[in-house]
């Protein structure tokens, strides 16, 4: 094994992060994988918020008149430079939030394929034309920047979730100011360093597009409140979309949430079960069970059932755990011990509610000391209980079983998440039946794919409690941008609409 030692500093240098970044602060980062001290982080004052955001207000003014194309320039140049770094920044996705090497750099992909969609976008911010009912009229749509927008983002995505944004918010003509997860300041640093890189090459850019945030909750709820952000794009779990959204409708600001997920698998009887196990287990057990669209429910046929899970036992008894950065492992660290206790504690009330628990247990063996190393579980459910409804951000896989399509659909929906979904099946009227009005209520709904891993050209979030907002591909960009509808009189007369007359 290479020395991991060097190779985290090697990281951490190769992205421009120096000992004035990473000694002598309080806030302390320490990798998943083994506890190691990554650095000793300086953080942003609160007292300097009212400043921060001034400057992004200020950078709003001057990046709203740059032809969106020229703003397109800076993406181009961001996604060049992401491409220069992406085995560092992948590295360091590792090292920060324990991912294994490949779902690293696969990270850093999904930022360099969003770079590469907003360079297009900057070109097509379209709006519509439409029929004026008065004679010698026309009405068309058009569409401008909005103003800062606060980019709050979670652990594990730490870097990709903030490129969906901010690609997107910066073509779009607004700034950015980011608050990436406490147990991510790292990557963050070393993405703002790489932008700088970009601004550089880019030339006349004003102060202030992106600024990041290094700190605690009090810096978010700032940027949360402050009425000069107009946008809030949030990740995270459901608790703290509550605590946000209610703050940024008050001041009647727009929200974009993307939060918890509960997201489902049915196996339909016809369901090819060699395909849906690779499925299950990449979509169950990768990143340690730590993505929103983790799957967390397999509702399988009970004429099937049986065999599936014995299936499912067997790849699970033999996943490699440890460290994620060797070649071969698939599961990583939880990111911290509170992960590591909710995953136990999940598992205990699964066994009070019924459940039969296969795996679960901590790993010490062969794995890095001073990280949190857990077994997938499979727990077989009598039915759709509370810790089932629940989602704990770990990889447990719940069981279910059905008789009837109607009922699998019903389970599907009867949780308070409503981010991803999928069906296996190659019955064609199941597969129709999912994707129709009276089948799955998710923002994504799949065929005979897991729920994880969306490409970036399509919208990305969900319903209900995880919040509405869509993020990343398809027309999500228009939440970034504000909506104006013109009409142009170039007739010699004033004709009023829906025929109202008002002589003077
Ligand atoms: C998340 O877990 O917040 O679909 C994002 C996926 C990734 C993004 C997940 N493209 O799994």
């Amino acid at each position: 094994m290479k020395d991991i030692a060097m190779t985290a500093e090697t990281t951490l240098s190769n992205l421009g992060l120096t000992d004035a970044d990473l000694t002598g602060g309080p806030l302390k980062v320490t990798s998943p994988i083994d506890g190691r001290l990554l650095g000793e982080l300086q953080e942003t004052p609160a007292a300097d918020m009212d400043a921060i955001i001034a400057r992004s207000k200020s950078a709003f003014k001057a990046w709203r008149t740059v032809p969106a194309p020229r703003r397109g320039e800076l993406i181009r140049l961001l996604g060049e430079e992401l491409r220069a770094s992406k085995d560092d920044l992948g590295a360091l996705v590792s090292w920060e939030a324990g991912k294994i090497t490949s779902e690293g750099l696969g990270e850093v992909q999904e930022m360099i394929d969003i770079c590469d969609f907003a360079v297009g976008l900057s070109r097509q911010l379209y709006g519509l034309t439409i029929a004026s009912e008065r004679p010698g009229h026309r009405m068309m749509e058009t569409w401008h920047p909005a103003g800062p927008v606060g980019v709050i983002s979670a652990f594990n995505f730490p870097v990709a979730v903030w490129s969906w944004n901010a690609a997107l918010a910066l073509v779009c003509g607004d700034p950015v100011i980011w608050k990436p997860s406490e147990k991510s300041p790292l990557t963050a640093l070393a993405c703002q360093k790489i932008f700088e890189r970009a601004l550089a090459r880019f030339g006349d850019a004003p102060e202030g597009l992106l600024q990041t945030l290094i700190g605690g909750a009090d810096l978010g709820k700032a940027l949360v409140a402050s009425e000069d952000v107009p946008i809030i794009s949030a990740t995270g779990s459901t608790r703290m979309g509550r605590a946000v959204a209610p703050i940024v409708a008050e001041r009647f600001g727009k929200c974009i949430l993307e939060l918890g997920g509960n997201n489902a698998m049915i196996v339909g009887p016809s369901a090819d079960l060699e395909m849906a196990v690779r499925a299950i287990v990449f979509s169950a057990v990768g990143t340690a069970g730590q993505r929103c669209t983790t799957l967390r429910r397999l509702i399988v046929h009970n004429s099937i059932r049986e065999d599936l899970v014995a299936r499912l036992k067997k790849a699970y008894a033999g996943l490699p755990i440890g460290n994620p950065l060797t070649e071969g492992i698939l599961i990583g660290p939880l990111v911290d011990e509170a992960s590591g206790a909710a995953m136990s504690t999940a598992l205990e009330a699964a066994k009070a509610e019924g459940g039969a628990v296969f795996g679960g247990d901590r790993v010490t063996d062969g794995v890095p000391a001073g990280g949190v190393y857990m077994q997938p579980a499979i727990v077989e459910m009598p039915g759709q209980s509370n810790v089932v409804k629940t989602e704990t951000f770990a990889p447990i896989l719940y069981v279910l079983g059905y008789d009837e399509f109607e009922e699998a659909l019903e389970l599907q929906n009867d949780v308070p998440q409503g981010l991803s979904s999928c069906v296996f099946t190659l019955n064609m009227r199941e597969a129709e039946q999912f994707l129709s009005p009276a089948g799955s209520d998710c923002g994504i709904a799949n065929v005979n794919i897991g729920p994880s891993g969306a490409e970036i050209g399509g919208a990305f979030g969900g319903e209900k409690e995880t919040g509405g907002g869509r993020e990343s591909g398809s027309d999500a960009w228009k939440a970034y941008m504000r909506r104006q509808t013109n009409t142009v009189n170039y007739s010699a007369e004033l004709p009023l609409a829906q025929g109202v007359k008002f002589d003077i």
